[in-house]
């Protein structure tokens, strides 16, 4: 019922563009898509799939062969472009095995190849214009923007057959592994023509997120047998728990900051991804670490629980600090409001069904009547900008990622496990599941020519 608000208020006010805005009812557009059209129908596509809203699954496969249309003559992200254009249309073709959404998603692939052309082949920020967003260090690609795209790309070359994709994606691997990593961490920034890290910021949340969640899908989605990626990811863990995750007096774990060997204890809405990643990789832990990982997994989700709980409205704010005498909870206006994120459900989604404990889903459950109760409006659902208020501040925006991530979570958190069983699926970094590649499946396609 959440997802058929979200869309056919979508539907009725901003059918065709990017976004919908719920209290004023009309299109929403942002900067990240350029002239891109249609980025709630292609986010959509999967999560209205997977709930059998077969109506509207293939009013939106008409809109994709109708309407949508590549044109990057303006400016684009290609991380946003990536994550939701091309994993929605990737996760649209393995669900519903139209040959539409297969051509949609490498013809823009293609679209994307020009950012590569650097020094080094770390890609652009930004397309068609190739540069890096104007306030990233020393003209620095972003670490959660080019490592994050592996997934996606080695699919391409999969359903492509064109190998291109998969060597643009392997060479950022080659050109981190070169580089010496301050304490074994990775800089958010790293200068795609020098080859050189910009400052020494490191962080699971914002700018750094993805990157680590790719090294572990990667290796899952290679049916285990990507061992660099696998080995990149557990060594990027055990830096990351020596330098960055600390506990707080009051006994919650938190992955604070890191500025150049200095900690900030700050933790993003963001980084609580990271509960459901540690979970999610931790039968693969080495040294015996396996329950050391889900119950790394279990004090995220915790946490972030936590920053949920202390707040009025019941929703997380963007940013929350363990310092000057507060835990868990925002302290700077700017950091207050909420936008319809999906991190702190999708850890919890990975913590049921990784340990079936009850308290996930009723943590996920409080968030349904949060969100029902702060974020419903009459033209959809709409972030909030102080969830410590007791009245609703609108923020007028629902995101495209709400119904590709954040609903899909919350309905596979009260589903089956063999609704898109883990051995199977890795879901990319907006929840559009791709599938494991086993590895015969080459020789498979092969037979069946
Ligand atoms: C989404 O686009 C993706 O989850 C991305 O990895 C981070 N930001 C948003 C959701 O918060």
């Amino acid at each position: 019922q959440m997802m058929k608000h979200a869309w056919d208020n979508y539907k009725r006010y901003a059918w065709g563009l990017n976004e919908l805005k719920p209290i004023s009812k009309q299109g929403h557009s942002s900067n990240l898509f350029g002239n891109i059209q249609g980025a709630t129908i292609v986010d959509a596509l999967d999560t209205l799939y997977i709930m059998e809203m077969k109506e509207e699954f293939k009013e939106a496969k008409e809109w994709v062969e109708k309407n949508l249309d590549f044109n990057v003559n303006a400016e684009i992200s290609v991380f946003e472009v990536n994550i939701r254009f091309v994993g929605g249309l990737l996760s649209a073709y393995y669900l519903s095995g139209e040959e539409i959404f297969r051509k949609k998603a490498v013809e823009l692939g293609e679209k994307l190849l020009p950012a590569f052309n650097t020094p080094t082949g770390i890609p652009w920020a930004l397309l068609n214009i190739k540069r890096n967003w104007p306030w990233a260090s020393g003209g620095s690609s972003i670490l959660a923007e080019f490592g994050t795209l592996h997934l996606e790309f080695v699919h391409l070359s999969h359903l492509s057959g064109n190998p291109v994709f998969a060597e643009k994606v392997m060479n950022i691997r080659k050109v981190l592994n070169r580089l010496d990593k301050p304490e074994g961490l990775y800089p958010n920034y790293l200068n795609p023509s020098s080859g050189q890290w910009g400052q020494h910021h490191v962080s699971i949340g914002g700018l750094g997120d993805s990157f680590y969640e790719y090294l572990l899908k990667a290796w899952l989605m290679s049916d285990k047998s990507d061992e660099e990626g696998k080995k990149m990811y557990y060594d990027a863990v055990q830096a990351i728990e020596t330098h960055l995750i600390r506990k707080s007096s009051g006994g919650l774990t938190y992955i604070a900051e890191w500025k150049g060997g200095l900690l900030e204890h700050k933790m993003g809405h963001l980084t609580c991804f990271a509960g459901g990643m540690f979970a999610l990789g931790a039968d693969g832990a080495p040294n015996d670490k396996t329950g050391h990982h889900i119950e790394l997994g279990a004090e995220i989700a915790r946490t972030c629980h936590e920053s949920y709980d202390r707040t009025s409205m019941k929703l997380g704010p963007e940013a929350f600090r363990f310092d000057g005498g507060v835990e868990a909870i925002a302290t700077r206006q700017n950091e207050k409001y909420y936008i319809l994120r999906p991190e702190v459900i999708e850890t919890y989604m990975y913590m049921w069904r990784l340990t079936h404990d009850p308290k996930y889903r009723q943590w996920g459950w409080e968030a349904v009547e949060a969100l029902e109760k702060h974020c419903r409006v009459d033209g959809g659902y709409s972030g909030i900008r102080d969830v410590y208020n007791n009245h609703e501040s609108h923020d007028d925006v629902q995101q495209s990622f709400f119904l590709s991530e954040t609903l899909k979570y919350l309905y596979l958190l009260f589903s089956e496990d063999d609704l898109l069983p883990f051995e199977h699926w890795v879901f990319n970094t907006e929840a559009h599941p791709l599938p494991v590649l086993h590895k015969d499946d080459g020789n498979k396609e092969e037979n069946q020519k």
